[in-house]
């Protein structure tokens, strides 16, 4: 089924390309220019396969799953195209006779990072899985200006920097400006009789602005298959339609205008943190709109009954963020389709299903009815009608309980919660984790999974082999193929096959070779972008991901902070050579990245340890350093307050690259030792049950592990003494108080980083003691590999479709 390659033609296809685009040869062109002639010779081999599996779509009349997502956290095309056509060492080798290196030209593509973290790359994961498995799929999303910043360190502190990554265009997407949809906001309903004497709504006095969509392929591995993403860019309206300027109306064409510029400015680059801002609530309802417009038009081009829409369109909403989909749908069908209420009831709570990835309070969307109102009319009538309804439920299901209307309703408390109107509208609510899906039941939201308890299913996450190992890590990837063969590319829990090998003394010195060969290649990335040397031969420690209280870097580099103080006081310790590498995005204004990068400092330019501890903090942590990063891990710090990590996905990542987690039995960890074995990772600290206690009892008493434990004083002393901050001591006092005292309603030591302290150490003492025995460890980080076979977005995605969106898959055929 791989495509057949011809590399002449490749290599005549690249030179043609770098004529025709820039007017250069070879040697004339500069690296961007190569980039682009390469990207385009893929986009052609892409091509026939876009355009027979689209036709093959159209031909059979397909279900199709749209995920909805306002992030889509894609990273770079060029290499996972190649892979996934399976002509990346062809292409290599066509390339190498020009004289041009693949790698360097890959690092010439921006990343296309349109999310902040976990969220945005499940959702390209499940892109990439759904083509692989052939299965009919859109992702619909927004083709954000600026996507997430850009992260420089200077003075140790965060400098957000635009990500203009569309500055020198993007090869692969295509605008359609055919399919665009106009989106409106504001305005009032004007409510009339039609003749047949039926109410009608219209919107009235809007502003609106003209959706207009970009596609970009996903090719799916050796299939022939190639999903679409569509992306949605904004264009006023009056550049079509001078209809405004000439009644005059010049302040509404200016403000259509600048609505148009504003919508699709940039990504809020908040983390599991809402923000309830007006201009995110016109991104959502832009994007969620144009997309059911276009999945409407679709439709009927080749289905008569809008009545039966839901047998061929499932929508799946990716958390809250695109739940406006029931309103509008509702909206749709009944406005524009003549549905009434019942029947688009029906379509709608058979097309909707909603992906809850936290139970983070402060994460949870909430509209200000005002807000709302004010700028989708409409819509939220509909949302009031459905909220009235529900609640007329609830007083018969529950006569006289007031509890239930103020935790259940849509509308309370002048407040749209949107978690609720997702589980009312949709027929499936998923977690993302065995653990967490089961405090959504017990917990979160038990009285929901009370009263619907058909609708709660838990989908545990996944991440795409072919990105994070056949890309990120060719090494190992080829020495799993020459053990196991290649079915692991497509069908993970082939990695099992493995087992036989992990007592094997050459294949763990094979395996450990590997692992060192991936700590050069990032040892070379630090030095180059952070300029610190680092030592290969020491542990690679790792903690990379969103910034984060819950998540407890701070914890992490308390602990760092604590082994210096050993090392100093006992320079014979004999411990490992250790490396602490961070990487993290912060939301502005956030600290600890200053006292990790202070910290750094202190100890890498102290002589006296002998470079036997090295800390670093890698800018800019994205998709495309990820793949490096994870390489070369030896230790995954996986150390969130248990309960409060609804998954990770970054655990897997690791877990696949022969890293040995360290971390609380939270999120998909428990399922990951539950995989590997307890003997093949070190789990510490406070379980999800004693976090949820102490957080009901209202805490407990930090003071007296500060007054009690010598070590802990001593750092948290540290932090309020300038041994980390000469020229400001108070630099951070607020952590140090954040830790032990109340405030206002802040609980001190929210993340019970002090009470999982000890453990903590002992927990890193532990792996260190592994770490000493080098066939131990190279046995057990082996088995990590070969009992990652779980953690495939593939499985996840089958789950999705056996449960959720019942999908058929699709063969497509393409004469080369
Ligand atoms: C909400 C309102 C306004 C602005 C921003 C937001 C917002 C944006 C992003 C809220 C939340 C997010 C992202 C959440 C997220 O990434 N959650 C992670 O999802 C992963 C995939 O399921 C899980 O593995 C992680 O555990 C979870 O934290």
């Amino acid at each position: 089924m791989g495509v057949k390659f011809d590399k002449d033609e490749f290599k005549k296809s690249v030179a043609d390309n770098l004529k025709v685009l820039y007017r250069k040869t070879v040697d004339e062109a500069d690296k961007q220019q190569i980039f682009q002639a390469v990207s385009y010779s893929v986009k052609d081999i892409i091509m026939d396969r876009w355009l027979a599996t689209q036709k093959t779509y159209e031909k059979e009349d397909v279900r199709t799953v749209v995920y909805m997502s306002m992030e889509f956290l894609m990273g770079r095309a060029l290499g996972n195209n190649m892979i996934n056509l399976t002509v990346y060492k062809d292409i290599k080798e066509a390339l190498d006779e020009m004289g041009l290196d693949l790698n360097v030209i890959e690092d010439q593509e921006p990343d296309a990072a349109l999310g902040n973290g976990g969220l945005g790359r499940l959702a390209a994961c499940f892109l990439d899985s759904l083509a692989t498995l052939g299965y009919p799929a859109y992702g619909c999303g927004i083709r954000y200006r600026y996507g997430m910043f850009k992260q420089q360190i200077k003075d140790g502190y965060q400098i957000e920097v635009p990500d203009n990554w569309l500055k020198d265009g993007n090869p692969f997407e295509i605008k359609r400006p055919e399919y665009s949809y106009e989106v409106k906001f504001g305005g009032y309903v004007r409510c009339y009789k039609d003749e047949d004497g039926r109410d009608k709504f219209v919107q009235e006095d809007y502003r609106s602005v003209i959706a207009v969509p970009y596609d970009m392929p996903v090719v799916g591995y050796g299939n022939n298959v190639v999903n679409t993403l569509i992306i949605w860019d904004a264009e006023p309206v009056n550049t079509f339609n001078l209809e405004s300027f000439n009644k005059g109306d010049y302040h509404k064409a200016i403000e259509q205008e600048n609505l148009a510029k504003n919508i699709v400015e940039v990504l809020y680059p908040n983390d599991n943190h809402y923000a309830g801002k007006e201009l995110r609530l016109k991104q959502q309802y832009f994007f969620v709109s144009a997309s059911i417009q276009r999945a409407i038009a679709k439709y009927k081009k080749t289905n008569s009954d809008i009545r039966k829409f839901h047998e061929k369109y499932v929508f799946q909403l990716n958390d809250t963020h695109p739940t406006v989909t029931v309103a509008e749908l509702m909206r749709i069908l009944m406005d524009e389709e003549g549905l009434n209420w019942e029947e688009a009831w029906e379509v709608t709570t058979h097309c909707c299903a909603y992906t809850n990835h936290t139970i983070m309070a402060e994460a949870l969307e909430k509209w200000p009815i005002e807000l709302f109102s004010r700028l989708l009319p409409r819509v939220y009538q509909i949302v009031e009608e459905i909220n009235r309804r529900f609640v007329e439920e609830l007083k018969v299901k529950y006569p006289g309980n007031q509890d239930k209307i103020r935790k259940m309703a849509v509308i309370y408390d002048g407040q749209v919660k949107m978690a609720n109107l997702a589980i009312v509208a949709g027929f499936s609510v998923n977690g993302v984790a065995k653990l967490h899906t089961e405090i959504l039941e017990k917990q979160e939201l038990k009285d929901f999974y009370e009263m619907f308890p058909e609708k709660f299913n838990n989908k545990t996450n996944g991440i795409t082999q072919r990105r994070f190992l056949l890309h990120g890590n060719p090494l190992l990837a080829d020495w799993i193929t020459g053990k196991i063969g290649d079915d692991w590319i497509t069908d993970l829990s082939h990695l099992s096959r493995l087992k036989v090998y992990v007592d094997d003394e050459k294949c763990q010195r094979e395996f450990m070779q590997i692992k060192y060969q991936n700590k050069l290649r990032l040892a070379k990335y630090i030095k180059e972008n952070n300029g610190v040397e680092v030592d290969p031969r020491s542990v690679f420690d790792v903690q990379v991901k969103r910034l984060h209280e819950y998540k407890r870097q701070l914890l992490n580099i308390l602990h760092v902070m604590y082994l210096y103080n050993q090392l100093k006081a006992n320079p014979d310790l004999d411990i490992p050579a250790q490396t602490f590498i961070f990487g993290a995005k912060a939301a502005a204004g956030y600290k600890i990245a200053k006292l990790i990068n202070n910290v750094a400092d202190v100890i890498n330019n102290d002589p006296a340890i002998k470079g036997r501890l090295k800390v670093v903090f890698i800018e800019n942590y994205r998709v495309s350093n990820a793949e490096i990063i994870f390489a070369a891990a030896d230790v995954s710090e996986q150390i969130s307050t248990a309960s409060k990590e609804a998954s990770g996905t970054g655990n897997m990542k690791f877990m696949l690259n022969g890293a040995l987690t360290l971390g609380t039995m939270d999120g998909a960890n428990v399922e990951i030792v539950q995989e590997v074995g307890e003997d093949n990772a070190v789990i510490f600290g406070l379980t999800s049950d004693e976090v949820i206690r102490y957080e009901n009892e209202g805490g407990y008493d930090p003071m007296e592990i500060f007054n009690n434990d010598q070590d802990v004083r001593t750092v948290l002393m540290q932090l309020i003494n300038g041994e980390y901050c000469r020229e400001n001591p108070e630099m951070f006092r607020d952590i140090y108080n954040s830790l032990l005292h109340n405030d206002g309603g802040r609980r001190a030591d929210t993340y019970f980083i002090l009470k999982d302290f000890r453990a903590y150490a002992d927990a890193h003492r532990k792996m260190l003691d592994k770490y000493k025995d080098e066939k131990g460890w190279a046995k057990s980080a082996m088995l990590n590999v070969a009992c990652a076979g779980k953690f495939s977005s593939d499985r996840t995605i089958e789950e999705y479709v056996r449960d959720i969106w019942k999908l058929d898959k699709v063969k497509v055929e393409v004469s080369d």
